[in-house]
């Protein structure tokens, strides 16, 4: 039998054998297919038809904001209770549970920022075929129809979206495990039994309220029979050489939802695949459940590192969405009637007059926990956002220098290794933020420790950067080696926060360390605890300007089932079961909580996860984990950043250069200039590819580079206000295009090209030898002009686009006004005194709008107001600042130093009016070829009003 070491060392070689080989392909038979789950299997077996559920009427209550009613299945008896709410800024919750549960279903907590407030509820009409209430202002309506069950939600006559209208609601009960049961057995079992059935038979309709009339002797016969139904898989499940002990049986929950006139859907991140989302019926669905997927496949529906049960829904009127709060595993199907027809076929159909409403369906399955749905109603793309922020929060608003380019690699080796990466980035002058550590910095992956060989004197190291203004980020993984000599295991061990395995002990699992145990974060004494370790004098050699990254959170537990950790694995009253998918949200809640509480509540945190849920976007940043050094890789991390936006999550990156094998120079400076332009921006690359910083491939590729990391450091100004108005309105950062050009279907399954903000419109170069890209510039009055020619080009059009290697094609939109800083230095710190060039892209109209936001960029004092916030406007040829926030206070010693408008017209001349009331003339230059004028030095202070008169 090898030992741990010997493994460890075995798949190592393995990992180099096929970054060298060049084979890549995931291990599918390592991960669960629909079939081998066996509550999907079950689900997914039931086909669409008439819902066993019917209605009771004379359970209904209505209190001013809730409704209940009670739902009974007529197969086997069991009772449901329905929960109706009408939420603030048009949502509409839905909660269904048993009424009765054997015992308590899990609820997700800690996701919600708040209980979410509701609003009146009314009755409209109600007879013996249902209900129909008023929801709110909205002159939205809800039908719930008693026989068979089902919810529509209309708008005037539109139905916005329908529940169990094909009859999937399904409700696995909690019953007992009848082959424990014997009449035969000890009277103390018989009487808990005679006890349950008791519980179960107040379930069961009573008889006067049978409206079949059918006898219910023969009811409660029929009832039995359903229950006794026990199929494989219910009670125990085995998959490979791990079996899943069960104890409470099937529990699984599902429910339809059909979307009228919708023929696009997206979102349910995290998937390796197209914006999007595709039909599931030829295939598996859609699966969310937190897994550590090594060598993932593209364009498939396997589940990834990260899981938000959150569904947009879309079309030229409307955007809808579906917020699924349940952390267990979650399978999502989607069919549709128009799938697979072509364009032309589409187009017959009209013609012909024979067009069926293009639908979407869908339908969730989870395996434990309740119904909990959350229908967010738009009409608008930006609605649905603030309705989702409502309900889990905005994205954390970071400190600014986490914006800019970070440098990793598994591993920089030792203490003179970053010395002289953070020389090399001197010499070659390109900036750089941060540079990071991963597991081989600790001593034996015990994380809070340093290896004290390779990194004997960390602050000496920190420090070095500190006087650089750079900083550092070094990894802390949730699984804990289990050693006697080992603070951090200790503390854990002796006050109890492991994780238990199904027999009470503490959990373990094989991870780098070896044997290790998982902390558990779903407890806050726990969480509390993990935090304080942060502490300076806790985490010894810490300093500041060192920040973390928390990997492996999934959890991922290499001789767990699927990588992680067994589900019948106990977090105090509950199974890892029902808490999966929550896991690695609470990971770093905790250490971005230990990172503001060690600075005394003043620095924002900053903290990477590849392990999220619902409400991660609250705590950092993520990436999109082991991506490979592949031309599909650059492509795929388009569409899957912008899964990630349009759910709240915008800090949003993947690993520049590809994290398996090497990447040639052109890929390497292709990945450069894509990542230049996404939130996240960092390079990264697995142990046993050769070193790749920029400079190592040839002065022509190092140019190239520089200048995509460089253009990246001028446009922070619009990623850090970009970023503000995230953390205050739930807004995607990076947002595909058809949410800013809701109407223009030509928009909606774009993802080869993005927004950032309204204003910068991005089609990177994304395919080997490419001579061109064609970009779609969409707004049929719109202007876009190329950011680094000037040209002007029209919307809506389709643009051909030559590139040579150091084309990016980046266009900045008509009607915009983008602050950037044109001199760039060694770090964005370096920056934050520099003068600000402001961009003015004037559109048909001869107008322009564009924001700017200042604070610290580094503690939360924006939270007592210290920023500037002012909006730039062009219009009736003046360019203005007014303050968006007058009871905020902020100074900066930057200043304007040039300001360049785009589309202009030659003026006789431009004067200057200053607050104080001064006014001065301005000179500039005009390039009648470009219409561009160019003003150079203003001198305006950023913080102070002042407006430009063009004569
Ligand atoms: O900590 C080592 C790596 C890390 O570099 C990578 O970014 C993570 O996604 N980690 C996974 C564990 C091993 C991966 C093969």
């Amino acid at each position: 039998m090898a030992t741990f070491t010997e493994r460890m060392a075995l798949v190592s070689v393995l990992w180099l054998a096929l970054c060298l080989s060049g084979s890549w392909a995931v291990d599918k038979s390592n991960f669960k297919t629909c079939d081998q789950s066996s509550f999907c299997k079950r689900q997914r077996a039931l086909k669409p038809g008439e819902s066993p559920y019917r209605v009771l009427l004379e359970t209904m209550e209505l209190t001013n904001t809730r409704l209940t009613l009670q739902l009974i299945n007529d197969n086997n008896k069991v009772r449901l209770l329905l929960e109706l709410y009408r939420l603030q800024g048009n949502i509409t919750r839905v909660k269904i549970n048993e009424l009765k549960p054997l015992k308590p279903r899990y609820e997700v907590p800690d996701v919600l920022v708040r209980e979410p407030p509701t609003e009146p509820l009314s009755v409209l009409s109600q007879d013996e075929n249902g209900v129909v209430l008023s929801l709110g202002a909205e002159s939205q309506r809800v039908i719930i129809s008693a026989r068979p069950f089902r919810l529509d939600i209309m708008e005037g006559h539109d139905v916005l979206m329908s529940l169990n209208s094909r009859g999937l609601l399904a409700f696995e009960h909690l019953r007992m495990r009848k082959d424990t049961f014997s009449y035969k057995v000890t009277s103390t079992v018989a009487s808990v039994w005679d006890n349950i059935k008791r519980v179960f038979s107040s379930q069961a309709e009573p008889e006067a309220e049978n409206k079949e009339g059918a006898d219910s002797a023969n009811q409660a016969e029929a009832g039995k029979e359903e229950e006794e139904k026990v199929e494989e898989g219910m009670w125990e499940e085995t998959f490979k050489s791990h079996s899943d002990s069960k104890p409470n049986g099937p529990c699984a929950i599902s429910l339809d939802f059909s979307l009228p006139g919708v023929e696009h859907v997206y979102g349910i991140p995290e998937h390796a695949e197209p914006l999007k989302l595709k039909t599931t019926d030829n295939g598996d669905p859609y699966r969310l459940y937190n897994l550590d997927v090594f060598q993932y496949e593209l364009y498939n529906p396997m589940a990834l590192y990260g899981a938000v049960p959150v569904m947009l829904a879309h079309n030229t009127k409307r955007t809808t969405g579906i917020f699924w709060l349940n952390a267990a595993e979650t399978w999502v199907d989607i069919s549709s009637n128009t799938a697979g027809k072509t364009v032309f076929g589409k187009m017959l159909d009209y013609v012909q007059g024979s067009s069926e409403t293009p639908q979407t369906d869908v339908r969730w399955i989870s395996e434990s926990g309740i119904i909990d749905v959350f229908l967010m109603l738009g009409p608008t793309p930006k609605d649905v956002f603030s309705q989702y922020a409502s309900l889990t929060g905005t994205q954390a608003f970071p400190p600014l220098s986490s914006l800019a380019y970070h440098q990793c690699r598994w591993n920089y080796n030792d203490q003179e290794d970053v010395r002289s990466v953070d020389a090399g980035f001197d010499e070659h002058d390109i900036p750089y933020d941060f540079i990071w550590l991963d597991i081989e910095h600790t001593d034996g992956k015990r994380y809070f420790t340093w290896d004290p060989h390779k990194f004997a004197t960390p602050k000496e190291m920190l420090q070095g950067l500190q006087e650089k203004k750079r900083k550092m980020v070094a990894i802390v993984d949730p699984h804990i080696k289990v050693d006697n000599n080992y603070k951090i295991h200790n503390e854990i061990r002796s006050r109890g926060f492991y994780i238990k395995n199904k027999d009470g002990g503490d959990y373990e699992g094989w991870c780098w360390p070896g044997s290790a145990g998982y902390p558990d974060f779903t407890r806050a004494d726990m969480r509390a605890w993990w935090a304080s370790m942060f502490a300076y004098d806790q985490y010894e050699g810490t300093m500041e300007n060192l920040y973390t990254w928390n990997d492996m959170n999934e959890p991922s537990v290499f001789n767990g089932p699927e990588v992680t950790m067994h589900k019948d694995a106990v977090h105090g009253s509950w199974e890892h079961r029902d808490v999966h998918n929550l896991y690695g949200l609470y990971v770093q809640m905790a250490t971005a909580e230990g990172l503001i509480q060690r600075s005394g509540g003043v620095e924002r945190p900053f903290v990477l996860t590849r392990a999220f849920f619902a409400g991660s976007q609250r705590y950092g940043a993520v990436w999109t984990g082991d991506n490979a050094a592949e031309w599909d890789h650059l492509k795929i991390s388009i569409p899957m950043c912008l899964s990630l936006g349009l759910v709240g999550i915008s800090f949003c990156g993947a690993d520049v250069g590809g994290f398996f094998k090497s990447p040639s120079s052109e890929l390497l400076v292709r990945w450069y200039q894509t990542g230049a332009y996404q939130p996240f921006f960092r390079a990264h690359a697995h142990l046993d590819t050769p070193r790749r910083e920029p400079w190592l491939f040839g002065p022509e590729n190092a140019a190239l580079i520089r200048e995509a990391v460089r253009q990246r450091y001028t446009f922070l100004p619009y990623w850090y206000q970009l970023f503000y108005q995230a953390y205050r309105t739930g807004e995607p950062v990076m947002r595909p295009l058809w949410v800013e050009y809701p109407q223009d279907p030509a928009t909606f399954a774009v993802d080869d090209e993005f927004l950032i903000g309204r204003d910068l419109l991005v089609h990177p170069v994304t395919d080997e030898g490419s001579r061109g890209v064609t970009a779609y510039l969409p707004g049929k009055d719109e202007f876009w002009f190329d950011i680094h020619t000037f040209h002007k080009h029209n919307g809506a059009q389709n643009l051909y686009i030559p590139v040579t290697m150091s084309s990016i094609p980046v266009f900045q939109r008509g009607g915009s006004i983008i602050p950037r800083k044109l001199r760039v230095r060694r770090s964005s710190t370096c920056m934050e005194h520099d003068p600000y060039t402001l961009f003015v892209a004037l559109n048909a109209r001869r107008t322009a709008e564009g924001e700017l936001y200042i604070d610290d960029g580094h503690t939360f004092n924006y939270e007592k107001k210290e920023f500037i916030h002012r909006r730039f406007s062009f219009a009736n040829n003046v360019l203005s600042s007014v303050n968006l926030m007058p009871d905020a206070h902020f100074t900066t010693m930057s200043w304007i130093e040039r300001v360049i408008v785009l589309g202009a017209t030659k003026p006789s001349k431009i004067t200057l009016k200053t607050a104080d009331g001064e006014e001065s003339q301005l000179e500039f230059e005009f390039d009648p070829s470009m219409s561009v004028l160019t003003i150079r030095k203003p001198g305006m202070n950023a913080g102070e009003d002042w407006n430009i008169t063009f004569k």
